[in-house]
C-alpha cells in the first residue's frame, strides 16, 4: 500500500481498503472465476472459446442462454479436461463458435455447478477500448496539464517537468536545453528514447496498416494539431520532444531522466532535476527510423512539419554512417532504467525507413545486407529487438529494386513465425499466443497481431487473424485470473498498476486504459499491487503494441458512409 494512500480521506481510505481486499481475492487463480473468457466479448462470427477451469468430472455440459429472452440459444458440452503446463491447472474448453451469435448479450452457464459468465457479442466491439487504451497514450503526456474521465471517474494532473532537461552530465554544465513534453515512459516519469521509437514504430505500423479504420474512431484528445488526424495528432506530440533529443552533431541523447527512481507522487509534484543522458547508437539509431518514417505519414497533412523530420532523419543517419561502431550510452550518473541494447536491429530499420521515404541506394544496399544477415522474422520482440519494423517496412514495399531471392526468404520468415504463434496459442488452455513470461511479456502478447497481419496479408489464411482474437481474449480475460490486463477495461482490471500518477491521485481508480506487464517469471506470477513492478507496471511500448492489436479488429471503413 503506497504512503500516499494514507493521506486521502477517510472515505478514500475505505474504499481502497476494500478494493485492495477485492484485488487479493481476486488475484490468484484458486479463487478466480472457473469460466474464463474475453471479458471485452466477442466478434460475430468469429471463433468463440471459453476456458473452464476445475471441472472435475470429465466433460459436463453447458448452456449459452440469450440474456433479452432468457432463450437457451445452444448447449454443449465441456472438452476433456486437459494438463495446462505452464499454470499446473487441469482446463476444459468451451466452444461455441458454431452458435454464431448475433450481437447482443449472453451469459455462459456451467449446467452442473450453476456457475455462470455474462458476455457481449458486437461488430464494433474493440472501438471503444481502442479509444481508451490510445486516449491513454494522451494521459501520459509530459509538460503540459492533461484531463480526462472514465467510468464516472476525473483524471487530471497539472503542467510538469518544465524544467527538462540539465546538460551536467553531457558535458554542459548546469544548463537547461528545452526538452519539455512528450510521453512519461511507464509508471515512473522519465524519458527514454529507444523505447520512445519503439512505441511510436508500433503506432505507425498501426497507422500504416489500418489507418482508415482508425480515422473512423473519435478519439477525444484535446485538439494541439487541427490539420492532423487525432491519432497523427498523438503521436506528434512524441515526436516534438523526440526532435529535442537530437544534437546538432546528429547524434541522439539516450534519456531524459533523474538520478533516481522518485516516490510514489503525481507528476506536477516531482521535482527531481532531471538531465539529459549522452548519446548513445542505438537511440540514434531508433531516433532516424522514426523521423524518416514521420517524413512519409505526415506528408499529406503537414509537409512543413515532414520535412524538419526528413532532414533530421538525414542529418542522424549522416552521423550513423560516420559512427559505425556499437556505442552505448554513458549512464553511470543514472540509476534509472537503461534500456541498452545492441545497435544492429535499430540501424537495420532506420536503413528501411531512410530508403523506404527516400529511394536512397546506399540506404538499401545496408538495409539488405542486415536483412541478408538476419532474415528471420522474430517472434519475441519488444524495444531490444526492433528489426521486425524495418523487415515489414521491406517486405511490403512498393519501391522499385527490392532483391526478390531476398524477399521470398523474409516472406518465409514471416510465415514461420505466424505458424509458431499459432501453434503456440494451440496447445495452451488458454490460447495464449507466445510461450514465455518474462519482464512485460503481455506487451509481446499483443504485438504478435503485428507478424500475424503479415502473414495474413501475404497468405490470405483466416488462422493468423484468429491467432490475433487469442492474444486479445487472453489479454482480456481468458487467463488464469480470469481478469483482464487492461487498466479501466472489460472484467475486473487492474486496481493497482505500478504507476506514480494512479498511486499519487485522491482517485480511488487506477489511471484507464493501460496494459501492466503480465506474470513474470512464471505464469502465475501477476499480484495487482502497486509495489509489484515487475509484473503490474505500466508502460508506452506496451501501450503500443495493445493499440497495433486493437486497431486491427476496428471495423473496415463503410465506403458507403458520408465522411465526417
Ligand atoms: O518505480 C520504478 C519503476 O518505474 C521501474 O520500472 C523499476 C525498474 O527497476 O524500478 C522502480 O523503482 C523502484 C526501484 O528500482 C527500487 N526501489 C523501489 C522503486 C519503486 O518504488
Ligand atoms: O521494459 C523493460 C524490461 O524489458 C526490462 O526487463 C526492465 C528491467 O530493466 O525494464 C523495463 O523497462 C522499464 C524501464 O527500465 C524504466 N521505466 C519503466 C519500464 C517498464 O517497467
Ligand atoms: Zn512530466
Amino acid at each position: 500500500m503506497p504512503g500516499l494512500r494514507w493521506l486521502c480521506s477517510t472515505w478514500c481510505l475505505l474504499a481502497v481498503l476494500a478494493a485492495d481486499a477485492a484485488a487479493d481475492d481476486q488475484a490468484a487463480p484458486p479463487t478466480a472465476p472457473s469460466i474464463r473468457l474475453n471479458t471485452i466479448g466477442y466478434l460475430p462470427g468469429k471463433p468463440m472459446v471459453a476456458t473452464v477451469a476445475a471441472v472435475t468430472t470429465d466433460g459436463g455440459k453447458y448452456q449459452i442462454r440469450r440474456l433479452r429472452d432468457g432463450a437457451v440459444v445452444w448447449e454443449g458440452d465441456l472438452s476433456a479436461p486437459q494438463p495446462n503446463a505452464d499454470t499446473g491447472e487441469q482446463l476444459a474448453t468451451a466452444d461455441f463458435t458454431k452458435l454464431a451469435p448475433a450481437a447482443g448479450e449472453y451469459e455462459i452457464v456451467l449446467v452442473d455447478s450453476g456457475e455462470r459468465t455474462r458476455f457481449h457479442v458486437a461488430e464494433n466491439l474493440y472501438h471503444e477500448p481502442f479509444r481508451v487504451a490510445t486516449r491513454a497514450m494522451y494521459l501520459w503526456r509530459c509538460g503540459m496539464p492533461v484531463s480526462g474521465d472514465h467510468q464516472g471517474a476525473h483524471f487530471e494532473h497539472g503542467p510538469c517537468h518544465l524544467e527538462d532537461a540539465y546538460l551536467d552530465h553531457v558535458g554542459g554544465g548546469h544548463v537547461q536545453r528545452a526538452s519539455v513534453g512528450g510521453w512519461h515512459d511507464a509508471g515512473d516519469y522519465n524519458k527514454y528514447v529507444v523505447n520512445a521509437a519503439a512505441t511510436v514504430g508500433m503506432m505507425f505500423r498501426a497507422w500504416e496498416d489500418f489507418g482508415p479504420a482508425i480515422q473512423q474512431i473519435k478519439l477525444d484528445i484535446p485538439p494541439t494539431d487541427s490539420k492532423l488526424p487525432e491519432f497523427l495528432a498523438e503521436i506528434k506530440w512524441e515526436l516534438d520532444w523526440l526532435l529535442t533529443m537530437q544534437a546538432d552533431d546528429g547524434s541522439v541523447y539516450h534519456k531524459v531522466s533523474a538520478l533516481n527512481f522518485g516516490g510514489l507522487i503525481a507528476s506536477d509534484r516531482d521535482s527531481d532535476p532531471r538531465y539529459l543522458a549522452p548519446w548513445s547508437s542505438a537511440a540514434t539509431a531508433a531516433f532516424t527510423a522514426t523521423m524518416a518514417q514521420a517524413a512519409r505519414l505526415y506528408a499529406p497533412y503537414d509537409a512543413t512539419f515532414a520535412d524538419r523530420c526528413r532532414a533530421a532523419a538525414l542529418r542522424s543517419a549522416e552521423f550513423l554512417r560516420k559512427h559505425p561502431e556499437d556505442h552505448e550510452a554513458d549512464q553511470s550518473a543514472f540509476n534509472t532504467g537503461g534500456y541498452h541494447a545492441p545497435d544492429g536491429d535499430d540501424r537495420l530499420w532506420a536503413a528501411a525507413e531512410v530508403w523506404e521515404t527516400t529511394g536512397d541506394a546506399a540506404a538499401l544496399a545496408e538495409l539488405e545486407e542486415r536483412l541478408a544477415a538476419h532474415p528471420n522474422f522474430d517472434v519475441d520482440w519488444d524495444w531490444q529487438h526492433l528489426k521486425n519494423l524495418g523487415l515489414l517496412t521491406y517486405l511490403f514495399s512498393e519501391r522499385e529494386g527490392r532483391n526478390p531471392e531476398l524477399l521470398e526468404r523474409l516472406h518465409k520468415g514471416v510465415i514461420a513465425a505466424a505458424d509458431e504463434t499459432v501453434a503456440a496459442a494451440a496447445s495452451h488452455g488458454y490460447a495464449r499466443p507466445f510461450t514465455k513470461y518474462y519482464w512485460g511479456c503481455n506487451g509481446t502478447v499483443a504485438r504478435q497481431a503485428t507478424g500475424l497481419e503479415a502473414a495474413y496479408r501475404l497468405s490470405g489464411n483466416e488462422a493468423y487473424r484468429h491467432a490475433m482474437l487469442d492474444g486479445l481474449n487472453h489479454l482480456f480475460g481468458r487467463n488464469c485470473f480470469g481478469r483482464s490486463f487492461v487498466t479501466g477495461l472489460g472484467g475486473q482490471p487492474p486496481l493497482f498498476p505500478h504507476d506514480r500518477q494512479s498511486a499519487g491521485d485522491a482517485v480511488a481508480a487506477p489511471w484507464p486504459g493501460y496494459l501492466v506487464g503480465g506474470p513474470n517469471p512464471k505464469a502465475t506470477d501477476w499480484s495487482d499491487a502497486t509495489e509489484d513492478y515487475r509484473t503490474n507496471e505500466i508502460a508506452i511500448n506496451w501501450n503500443g503494441a495493445l493499440i497495433y492489436a486493437l486497431a486491427s479488429q476496428l471495423l473496415p471503413v463503410d465506403h458507403s458512409a458520408t465522411s465526417r
